[in-house]
């Protein structure tokens, strides 16, 4: 992507690059709209001391003041979390207006893999993806998030998806536009809260340099898109399946009967799920983010080397 006057790379992070050393991404909508006040700072914190434990330097991405930030500062980081949903949900439709305006956007998925990019950042590590909706056949409710690892170059480690999806749809989806879904450790898609789906990945990978290796032919080759490595949540922290999917289909039951729709619907699902399981699933959802840090960043260390 070319060099663009909007992009601000802290400088521990410019220089990590620059160097060839090995960097990690990390996303803002999950501290803003993914879990509450303060635990999302805390998180987020944390999260940024086990990628450096790990041997990469991370990079929280998220736009301030216009600016496409590829690191935060803590108080850039508390900013976010404090401000939650007043802070804009920001897609890859909402960039250029945010940066125009000079406004302040959490950024998703899908804008944390173009501003990682954009930086010379090649692994990125979060919880949860976007995907094709349960009922999307009437609502065309996909998530962009699956538009955009067809389209750019960064490998997204996150925890599978949850089945506030369809999770068949979504791997279609992925299919069709060429995008590979990796297992780490398993044949199976992990879903979320749970270490298995009922669904196949496209492969198992089980070592941080396999997965390297892996994303580095892809590079080489020239591919355009991303790859996805879905990490199941360590056994210990997993929920019931029987706890989380009676809780998912009460919360998609209430979202229907509300009329939530559009960017909307993925945060309200969250909080509610969170609310129905009395806060059990922000303790697993926390813990899925530690584990795929951990294994974002020795990914990037084996990416660096080459
Ligand atoms: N799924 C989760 N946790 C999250 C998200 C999704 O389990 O925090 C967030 C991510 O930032 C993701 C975005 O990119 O929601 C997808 O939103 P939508 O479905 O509106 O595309
Ligand atoms: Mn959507």
């Amino acid at each position: 992507m070319p060099y663009n006057h909007y992009l601000d790379a802290a400088p521990e992070v410019a220089q990590a690059v620059a160097e060839g050393r090995p960097v990690v991404a990390l996303e803002s909508t999950i501290i803003s709209h993914g879990m509450p006040y303060p635990q999302n700072v805390e998180t987020a914190l944390k999260v940024e001391s086990i990628v450096r434990e790990n041997g990469a330097v991370p990079a929280t991405i998220a736009i301030l003041g216009g600016r496409l930030k590829a690191g935060l500062t803590p108080e850039e980081i508390e900013y976010l979390g404090k401000k939650g949903h007043d802070v804009a949900k920001a897609s890859r439709r909402d960039l250029a207006v945010l940066c125009a305006r000079g406004e302040d956007g959490a950024t998703t998925v899908t804008t944390t893999m173009m501003i990682a990019h954009m930086a010379g950042i090649q692994v990125f590590a979060t919880g949860g993806i976007g995907g094709v909706h349960r009922g999307a056949e009437t609502t065309m409710d996909i998530s962009a998030d699956l538009e955009e690892l067809s389209q750019t170059p960064v490998m997204v480690v996150c925890a599978g998806a949850k089945s506030i999806l369809d999770l068949g749809l979504t791997l279609e989806y992925l299919e069709t536009h060429g995008v590979p879904v990796i297992g780490y450790g398993t044949r199976e898609l992990p879903a979320f809260y749970t270490r298995k789906s009922g669904f196949a990945v496209d492969y198992e990978i089980d070592t941080p340099a396999g997965l390297a290796a892996a994303f580095h032919a892809s590079l080489e080759l020239g591919l355009r898109g991303g790859m996805l490595v879905t990490n199941p949540i360590p056994e210990e922290s997993s929920m019931a399946p029987e706890v989380i999917n009676k809780a998912i289909d009460e919360a998609v039951a209430q979202a229907q009967a509300q009329g939530i729709h559009g960017k909307e619907t993925t945060p309200f699902l969250l909080a509610k799920v969170k609310d129905l399981t009395g806060g059990d699933s922000l303790d697993s959802n926390i813990q899925l983010v530690f584990n795929n840090a951990r294994l974002a960043a020795q990914t990037a260390a084996e990416l660096a080397k080459l």
